[in-house]
């Protein structure tokens, strides 16, 4: 097993249902420790950009409306399969369709609001966190 790293966002709703702390605890106790954190409200550019490959999607605009209708945690993971690991953790995308125990489950509202992100490969999860931190931001405890 490789030690990875992850892009997690807890999402506008996740921030609005007070459960940063629970999802945080979540990745803790399950082995994925956060390397670099940031709350910050996402512009449309920066929305936009985050989520290009989903550009042509019908429900693109409603995605960057909701992105960016209040404050995000952005978050980068490490940890044994972090990328894998935290997909787990997170469940399937439509909550209704997500495993018990998982965080989408236990928290999301529907389909896009669904609390969290989780990078969907290593490439992405290199490619996530370098767009939302730099080197000097990410603190790697191996
Ligand atoms: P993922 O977050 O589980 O990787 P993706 O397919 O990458 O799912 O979609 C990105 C995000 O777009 C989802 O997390 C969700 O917020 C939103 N989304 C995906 N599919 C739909 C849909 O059918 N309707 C509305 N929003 C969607
Ligand atoms: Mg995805």
């Amino acid at each position: 097993m490789a030690i990875e790293r992850t892009l997690s966002i807890i999402k506008p709703d996740g921030v609005e249902k007070n459960v940063i702390g629970k999802i945080i605890e979540r990745f803790e106790s399950n082995g994925l420790r956060p390397i670099a954190l940031r709350m910050v409200h996402l512009s449309r550019r920066e929305a936009e950009g985050f989520y290009a490959v989903h550009r042509e999607r019908g429900f693109f605009n409603d995605l960057v409306e909701f992105m960016t209708r209040g404050p995000v945690v952005l978050m980068a993971l490490e940890g044994e399969n972090a990328v894998l690991r935290n997909r787990e953790i997170m469940g399937a995308t439509d909550p209704a369709k997500a495993d018990a125990g998982t965080l989408r489950k236990d928290f999301a509202s529907n389909i896009e609001e669904n609390t969290v992100h989780g990078s969907d490969s290593v490439e992405n999860a290199g490619i996530e966190i370098n767009y939302f931190f730099g080197d000097v931001q990410v603190f790697g405890r191996g």
